[in-house]
């Protein structure tokens, strides 16, 4: 009886760990709206874990030294929501708002950053979500212009 209960306990701990890891790989992340596909696309953790992932060794305005960042360029993000426009209007969670040209994620690798030096970044460490640019490999990078538009906490992206 007791072994019956054990293992009963142990099938149910699994399910919920089984359910809780599929709930925070659906929980919606980015939310695309504006010139988009059917005019709003989601994004998920499960769908950012199907595109390719780049790394991105920059300095900061906001941290010390070069931190490794991991994530998504925003141009596929672009791309895989079928986004046709020359602006984003990037949101973030506390309400910071701001224009940025399309252009900027052809011109550079720009990156969707879920990691800082291989920890998942939270809301209060700047994520779930930071807009990266690779400031150390393009000189004009190294500007306020580019500086306002790492959106740290980034929730929602719209295109015009
Ligand atoms: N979510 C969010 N992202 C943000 C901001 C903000 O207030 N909220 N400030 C922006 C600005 S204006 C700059 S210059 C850079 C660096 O901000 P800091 O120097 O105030 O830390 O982050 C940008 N990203
Ligand atoms: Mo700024």
């Amino acid at each position: 009886m007791k072994i019956t209960t054990c293992l009963l306990r142990l099938l149910r701990v699994a399910v919920l760990a089984l359910g809780a890891s599929a709930a925070s790989a659906e929980e919606v992340l980015l939310t695309l709206t504006g010139a988009v596909r059917d005019g709003q696309v989601t994004i998920a953790r499960a769908d950012l874990d199907a595109m390719e992932w780049r790394e991105i060794a920059t300095s900061t305005t906001v941290t010390d030294g070069q931190p490794l960042f991991r994530g998504v360029l925003m141009r596929d993000i672009l791309a895989h929501a079928g986004a046709e426009g020359e602006t984003v209007t990037a949101q973030a969670l506390n309400d910071y708002v701001i224009d940025i040209p399309v252009r900027d994620f052809h011109d550079f690798d720009v990156i969707a950053a879920l990691y800082m030096d291989g920890a998942a970044l939270t809301p209060r460490d700047k994520g779930p979500v930071w807009i990266v640019y690779p400031r150390d490999d393009h000189g004009v990078l190294a500007d306020i212009r580019y500086d306002m538009r790492w959106v740290w906490q980034l929730s929602a992206l719209h295109v015009q």
